[in-house]
């Protein structure tokens, strides 16, 4: 964790704060990418940021190609969203929670590799 709140898992740079994502896996990280996610079209001028065939002004999450639904409002994702249309039952964290731990990312390999 860099304490930029994303988790290193999603985090393609995990050590540095203020870049947390390469959504078009180019290098450049999304604050510093003229095209975050690698289209071809300029972001400024770009009218789907993730590309995930959700325009920025219907995409809850326009740079996140994962998630473009927050049915509840709490800022998950319905995607990642235990409870996606119910926000009163993750309000103390996020709701990263059994999705995150489950599919395995990152948090094993360190432990794993010093054995
Ligand atoms: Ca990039
Ligand atoms: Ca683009
Ligand atoms: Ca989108
Ligand atoms: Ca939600």
């Amino acid at each position: 964790m860099d304490g930029d709140g994303v988790p290193n898992g999603e985090d393609d740079f995990p050590r540095d704060p203020e870049f947390a994502g390469d959504l078009d896996g180019d290098g450049i990280p999304d604050v510093n990418d003229p095209d975050g996610d690698g289209d071809g079209i300029p972001d400024v001028n770009d009218p789907d940021l993730d590309n995930d065939g959700v325009p920025n002004e219907e995409d809850a999450f326009p740079r996140d190609p994962g998630e473009s639904k927050d049915s509840d409002g709490d800022g998950v994702g319905d995607n990642a969203d235990d409870f996606p249309n119910d926000s009163g039952f993750e309000g103390f964290g996020w709701g990263w929670g059994s999705g995150f731990a489950g599919s395995g990312c990152g948090w094993g390999r360190h432990s794993e590799r010093r054995g």
